[in-house]
């Protein structure tokens, strides 16, 4: 007998059936993977209204009900852009172009870290698409957009259940003239860890072919031997290299001296002299203090005449704004900023503040202002739809104490949100102080991904344990330490500046092994043919070198991500409202599967609670009755 399930059982379809029915038939649940694409989003939206959201959701806000307008754009093609540039003269003319271009230019993070730093990078390709028209013939000006890389890989299998390449495909369709922008963790890719070195070749080569265009490259230790292998990588795929000096201290303070101007002019030199295309200063805690921004841009300017100069910061503290601007005025090319919307606190500062502050002076962006508005306003109303994860839920400022503790913009909202979430908001200055005290501990880090983290890990620790500094020195050989500390002090992310810190380290490792020089060094190739053979005995013949990618990356989030879709369908189709919450009984809605396939969809009924846990969710779809049975786990 062929199978009988749900969707196929004449009679569970066409009579009424009772709950022994279904009891009696356990092949109803038969649910191999053989549903069309329509039936498994029934599938999903019926587990969602039954379970609600399968993504965990921070905070109680439901997304807004208000949905963003689009504004309009010519049918028209977009204007000529950086990328045509880019495409016609290559790496080296490219640079050359932004170096000659009068005026700021500016990189837009909205698509990638600013939503990374207020929205816990939730932001869903389906919210990018519908503006990417309105960025490409309206921005066609900016520097680049910065719209992959750093979480969004990860977070968009683990969270969203999308593809990230395909997002890098769509958007790339829809904004041929601005190049796209992503940050690559040198050594570690789009990780957290050191992958082989032909993974990190191969990843940059797929994100070229893909659509990529510029790989901002950097170290959390400022590791040069690990940002060589990201730079080599980056350019052996022809694209942009921009080598990121990560920064912290503050070079306007004569009593910081372990990351002084001279310790970033050498690292610049280093760098340069690898040959990067564009130099990046990745401030990526907001410490650049105006008075530091002119020191140390001028000196690099001088040193570097040729060589464009791009610059990151988050606008924590807020001074983002005036920070950028002194640095543009020491001559730097590129500054950093997000739609005013999505900007300042934890994320970059403001749009509309530095486009409408350079107005009519040398630094002016040729960027119209009230383009910046229809674009804020935009992303003002999609924000809504992201209350769930809207850091402004807890944080409702920015806080100068980043000059403290220098945790990094998206570690800062993480680490609120923590406090928050434990019921620990008024805790959150001890685990800000704790931090303060870790890196100290650790011998004054770089803090950026992943040696953030560590700092992170062991400021917890000394929280939990309710141990002072002094103590965990002294302790050290007895405490039992998290994991990434250890292996931190193992060597397994890199030499810091400096050296390790003693007597802690040998204390902590004993006779654990320490790894000399760079970690991936040592590490084997990736066999990428038989990751490829295993993932299609796994998930069958469709695997795209893209997916072979995502595997590599990450094994089991890659895993769940094919097992989800195979359930679920392309749940990347959904709007947002339906994808965090499901639609509303009666709530009548369409979802393009491609274009030109599209799903007419009613949700009819909730079905009560039968013998076996479960309730049908009935629909409508394309006018047919359709049902689903789902299991009640709430
Ligand atoms: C990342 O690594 O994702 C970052 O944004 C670092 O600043
Ligand atoms: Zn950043």
């Amino acid at each position: 007998p062929f199978l009988q399930n749900v969707f196929s059982n004449h009679q569970f379809l066409h009579s009424t059936v009772d709950t022994q029915f279904i009891d009696e038939n356990q092949e109803l649940f038969n649910l191999k993977p053989t549903q069309n694409r329509a039936q498994k989003l029934l599938h999903y939206l019926g587990h969602v209204m039954v379970n609600g959201p399968t993504t965990p959701i921070p905070v109680k806000a439901k997304p807004s009900s208000t949905d963003p307008v689009i504004p309009l754009v010519t049918m028209a093609d977009p204007p000529v852009g950086f990328r045509d540039v880019l495409l016609r003269d290559g790496p080296e003319g490219f640079a050359k172009a932004v170096r000659a271009h009068q005026g700021l230019l500016l990189m837009d993070t909205t698509f990638r870290d600013a939503h990374q730093s207020l929205l816990a990078t939730r932001v869903r390709t389906h919210d990018l698409k519908k503006i990417s028209p309105f960025v490409s013939h309206n921005f066609n000006n900016l520097y680049s957009l910065e719209n992959w890389g750093g979480a969004t890989f990860d977070v968009a299998m683990r969270f969203l259940s999308e593809c990230p390449w395909k997002r890098l495909q769509e958007l790339r369709a829809l904004i041929p003239n601005v190049p796209f922008q992503m940050l690559l963790r040198g050594a570690n890719a789009v990780g957290y860890t050191n992958y082989p070195d032909n993974a990190v070749f191969k990843f940059c080569e797929v994100a070229k072919e893909n659509g990529m265009d510029i790989f901002r490259v950097f170290d959390s230790l400022n590791y040069v031997p690990n940002m060589l292998l990201g730079m080599e990588a980056a350019g052996a795929a022809g694209g942009v290299v921009e080598a990121a000096i990560s920064y912290t201290g503050d070079v306007s303070d004569p009593m910081r001296q372990k990351y002084s101007l001279d310790y970033y002019l050498k690292l610049a030199d280093e760098l340069v002299k690898a040959g990067t295309h564009i130099l990046c200063i990745k401030d990526m805690a907001g410490l650049l203090k105006p008075e530091a921004s002119k020191l140390l841009v001028s000196a690099l300017r001088d040193r570097f005449p040729d060589v464009p100069i791009h610059v990151h910061t988050h606008d924590t503290a807020g001074a983002g704004v005036a920070a950028m601007l002194a640095c543009a005025e020491a001559g730097a090319d590129v500054v950093d900023v997000a739609v005013d919307s999505m900007a300042g606190m934890t994320s970059q500062p403001s749009m509309g503040a530095i486009v409408a502050c350079a107005k009519g002076t040398k630094l002016d962006t040729g960027i119209a202002l009230e383009k910046v508005f229809d674009y804020s306003e935009y992303w003002e109303v999609a924000r809504g739809l992201y209350a769930p994860f809207d850091c402004t839920a807890t944080m409702k400022s920015g806080n100068a104490d980043v000059y403290e503790n220098e945790i990094p913009g998206g570690q800062y909202t993480n680490l609120h949100f923590q406090a928050h979430s434990m019921g620990l908001g008024n805790k959150f200055k001890e685990v800000k102080k704790a931090y303060t005290e870790a890196n100290k501990l650790l011998g004054d880090l770089i803090k950026v991904t992943p040696s953030s983290k560590i700092v992170g890990d062991l400021a917890q620790f000394m929280v939990q344990n309710n141990l002072t500094r002094a103590e965990v020195e002294e302790r050290a050989d007895e405490l039992s330490f998290p994991l990434s500390v250890v292996e931190f002090l193992q060597g397994y992310i890199g030499i810091p500046h400096g050296g390790f810190p003693e007597p802690f380290r040998s204390k902590v490792l004993k006779s654990l092994t320490r790894i000399e020089g760079r970690p991936g060094a040592s590490l084997p190739p990736l066999d990428f043919k038989a990751l490829e053979e295993g993932l299609r005995a796994a998930h069958g013949e469709e695997i795209t070198p893209e997916d072979v990618m995502s595997a590599a990356m990450y094994p089991k989030v890659f895993q769940e991500f094919k097992e989800f879709t195979a359930n679920f369908g392309p749940v990347d189709c959904l709007s947002t409202r339906l994808f965090l919450d499901g639609p509303k009984i009666a709530e009548e809605f369409e979802v393009e599967l491609e274009r030109g396939k599209i799903l007419h969809i009613k949700a009819l009924a909730l079905g009560d609670l039968n013998k076996a846990g479960q309730r049908e969710v009935f629909f409508e779809l394309n006018g047919q009755l359709r049902s689903v049975l789902v299991k009640d786990t709430v």
